[in-house]
């Protein structure tokens, strides 16, 4: 509908009759980083350009080129029914400026979400690093993008993949980008060869299936062929290719730094982020099911935690290493990315705290325009030779020129560095700088020789003057490149037996989806040189033979570190459903404080939306409705009694008879929703508690109630302290692997 509003002296239009304010309103105030480029012409008059980012901040709708509009909803035509007129600008303007609204969406970690925030140093890595922003309190200005690598920007968030954990510090010695994965290493040794993992792990070039999925022939055909990819595939097999939240991964660096202290000292280290919340996953069905019912999961769970004060935070450690020749660490090749080193033979020392605390307040301009870069260090950090990294200090910067069209991309407000800049670089696609003088080169004099180098002491990047071994050159990796299974065994052996059925489900699943069955048996041979049990489980659930390792099996000893079970956690931020019919009121209203005081979040589902209790002067909001709400919305649910079907709902009747059935009694039927929330939530190992009637719709789940997790009481606050010891272990592990 036509929005106009009032020129002063002319009549207005009728006034809206939807709720579209009828006032110009103030324009909202600018975010830091949202200040535009700059505002003054090479005339030296103001050019609103700040009003041009703010957008719908202005009182007037305009052109691009600053004229007011009259009308934005009708081209301009040879009466009503008459034909559009080419003359119309507007018209051609705003059709022309849509049809090139999309830029090339990442060639891989298309699918992004990120936050602001601050990093606060603590000043324990000085006797190791320079770098000026790990000093002491030292607080620099962050922004963090989470990715998957496979999918399309439309994809889902719960497929199993490997995620981005790309890190930008605006330092105030220019910007540093940690661009790492939550996973520490990776598929290939050698940059060369990325160009063809990601083709094998793509849809297929001919009907571009399947879709941000691992589960499919050419990605197992490459991965069984190349063997070196096995310790990340086996990474991405197990939990962490599904991960609860983005909230609650680690992250890594994966290759080999080389650190710089004062006095020119050099250190080998990795970086690690440890989340405050630990690292906890979705289990397969759950991360399946919210695909389809909340592709935007991870998403959006890090959006509401920031917006509801739960600031997500990570401590960065590092792990040192003596900076030797050999660049190996017991008997461990640091240059190797596919290797990790176990965290009991190097501990991970913390060296600083990540909160976010902002979302983007336009995903486009943020999210989507932000260009990480490894090369992008400050003094301090420096880069090693791994042949891996090698090739990303080149690739990053290529591809931001395809897809931020051309070589100006550190102008976009999120890339600005927040120290000063003063290149030599000129004009160029989309240049915004209004550059002034005459010698934008060195040496000159007519600038007056300006701008000057700096020295080390004055703050400038000095690459560290380490010795290269020398050598012919030549198409080789390193004989210690090629040991491809023991660290996989180490993974497998490391892992709880949980985790490890985990494992040979989704082998198993990723496999069923495969045609051929010659890459289902050649996967069974790499999966022999980890564990035979594996290999063997695996083989059955396919009805394929087991074959025999082709190599001696590796002797190595468990990093309980990799694994995710046996520790306990903050529950701060976790989800908890509290499901109701309305009845019983008081006590749905006290287990929902109960929840907030654990810094949780209390969801209340009820049979539909609303308020509980208008008439008693304390209503209870209702979050989600039954036919809304899918248990993988929550970590734990609380039933406070056992909602009966609505006669008039949808699939009452249907359930009625499911439910009656089951309880051998049709008048104690529950509804169908509420038992599959029970169900579900029992199927993926959550806790469960329950009063007032609960225990009916334990029966009509098939659930006992004494089974592991499953919490009975009088009312919420007498469940809810066991509820809560079981949500800090994330999930009722002995409920595995029955369950599933
Ligand atoms: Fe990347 N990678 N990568 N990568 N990568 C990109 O850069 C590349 C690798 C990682 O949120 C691209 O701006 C090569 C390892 C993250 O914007 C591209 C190689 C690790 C992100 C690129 C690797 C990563 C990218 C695509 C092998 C973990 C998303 C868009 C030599 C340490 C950053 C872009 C964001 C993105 C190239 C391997 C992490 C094409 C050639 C190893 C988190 O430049």
């Amino acid at each position: 509908m036509e929005q106009q509003h009032p020129v002063p002296g002319r009549p207005g239009p009728e006034p809206p009759s939807l709720e579209e304010p009828t006032e110009p309103r103030g324009p909202l105030p600018p975010k830091p980083d949202q200040s535009g480029p700059a505002t003054v012409s090479p005339t030296g008059q103001p050019t609103g350009a700040d009003r041009a980012v703010m957008a719908q901040g202005g009182e007037y709708l305009t052109t691009a080129q600053g004229h007011r509009l009259p009308d934005t909803d009708h081209s301009l035509k040879v009466g009503a029914r008459g034909p559009v007129l080419l003359r119309d600008h507007h018209l051609r303007e705003k059709i022309t400026h849509f049809d090139h609204e999309r830029i090339p969406e990442r060639v891989v970690h298309a699918r992004g979400a990120a936050a602001h925030g601050v990093f606060r140093g603590y000043g324990t890595a000085a006797s190791v690093t320079r770098a000026a922003f790990l000093g002491k309190d030292v607080e620099t200005p962050v922004f963090v993008r989470f990715s998957t690598v496979l999918g399309s920007r439309g994809s889902a968030d719960t497929v199993r993949d490997t995620r981005g954990f790309a890190v930008k510090f605006y330092t105030g010695e220019g910007v540093f980008d940690l661009v790492g994965n939550n996973i520490p290493v990776f598929f290939i040794q050698d940059a060369i060869k990325f160009p063809d993992v990601i083709h094998a792990g793509k849809p297929h070039p001919d009907r571009e299936i399947p879709q941000a999925q691992s589960a499919h022939d050419t990605f197992w055909d490459f991965v069984s062929l190349h063997t070196e990819a096995t310790h990340h595939t086996l990474w991405n097999m197990s939990d962490r290719g599904i991960p609860r939240s983005y909230r609650m991964m680690e992250g890594f660096g994966v290759h080999t730094f080389r650190l710089v202290n004062a006095d020119g000292e050099t250190t080998l280290a990795k970086f690690h982020w440890k989340p405050r919340l630990g690292v906890h996953s979705q289990v397969w069905e759950e991360a399946q099911i919210t695909s389809g019912a909340d592709p935007d999961f991870h998403r959006r769970d890090l959006a509401d935690a920031i917006e509801a004060g739960a600031h997500p935070q990570w401590e960065l450690g590092i792990q040192t290493f003596p900076d030797t020749p050999e660049q190996t660490f017991e008997g461990i090749d640091l240059l190797d990315p596919t290797k990790i080193v176990p965290e009991e033979l190097a501990p991970v020392q913390p060296i600083g705290l990540l909160t976010l605390d902002r979302n983007p307040g336009n995903f486009f301009a943020e999210t989507e325009q932000v260009a990480f870069h490894p090369g992008h260090l400050v003094p301090g950090i420096d880069v090693t030779d791994d042949p891996l990294l090698a090739g990303r200090l080149f690739s990053y910067i290529d591809t931001q020129i395809t897809r931020l069209g051309g070589p100006n991309f550190a102008q976009l407000p999120i890339n600005r560095p927040h120290a000063p800049v003063n290149d030599m670089l000129r004009d160029g696609m989309h240049q915004t700088a209004v550059h002034r003088g005459t010698a934008p080169y060195r040496p000159n004099s007519l600038d007056g020789g300006c701008p000057f180098t700096a020295g080390a002491d004055a703050g400038a990047y000095v690459e560290v003057p380490v010795e290269v071994p020398a050598g012919r050159k030549v198409r080789e990796v390193p004989a210690s490149f090629s040991d491809h299974f023991s660290q996989p065994r180490q993974f497998w052996l490391s892992l709880s037996p949980v985790e490890q059925e985990h494992v040979i489900s989704a082998y198993t699943f990723e496999l069923s989806r495969c045609y051929e069955n010659a890459i289902r048996e050649r996967v069974l041979r790499t999966l022999a040189n980890i564990d035979p049990r594996l290999c063997q489980e695996v083989a059955e659930g396919l009805g394929l033979p087991a074959p025999e390792p082709s190599e001696p099996l590796a002797d190595v000893a468990p990093s309980p570190a990799l694994s995710q079970v046996g520790r306990e956690w903050p529950v701060a931020g976790r989800v908890v459903g509290i499901v109701t019919d309305g009845g019983g009121l008081e006590s749905v209203r006290a287990a929902r404080q109960a929840v907030l005081d654990q810094g949780m979040v209390p969801l209340v589902v009820a049979p539909t939306g609303g308020v509980l209790g208008a008439d008693t002067g304390d209503p209870v909001t209702v979050q989600r409705t039954f036919a809304a709400a899918r248990s993988i919305e929550f970590d734990a649910l609380l039933l406070a009694g056992a909602p009966a079907p609505a006669a008039d709902a949808h699939g009452a009747r249907d359930a009625k008879a499911g439910s009656g059935n089951r309880s051998g009694d049709a008048g104690s039927a529950v509804d169908p929703r509420v038992v599959l929330l029970a169900c579900e939530t029992y199927r993926h190992s959550k806790a469960l508690g329950g009063w007032a009637g609960a225990e009916r719709v334990w029966q009509a789940a098939g659930i006992a109630s004494d089974a592991p997790g499953v919490v009975g009481g009088g009312d919420g606050l007498e469940v809810l302290p066991e509820v809560v010891r079981l949500l800090t272990r994330h999930r009722v592990w002995e409920r595995f692997p029955s369950a599933l």
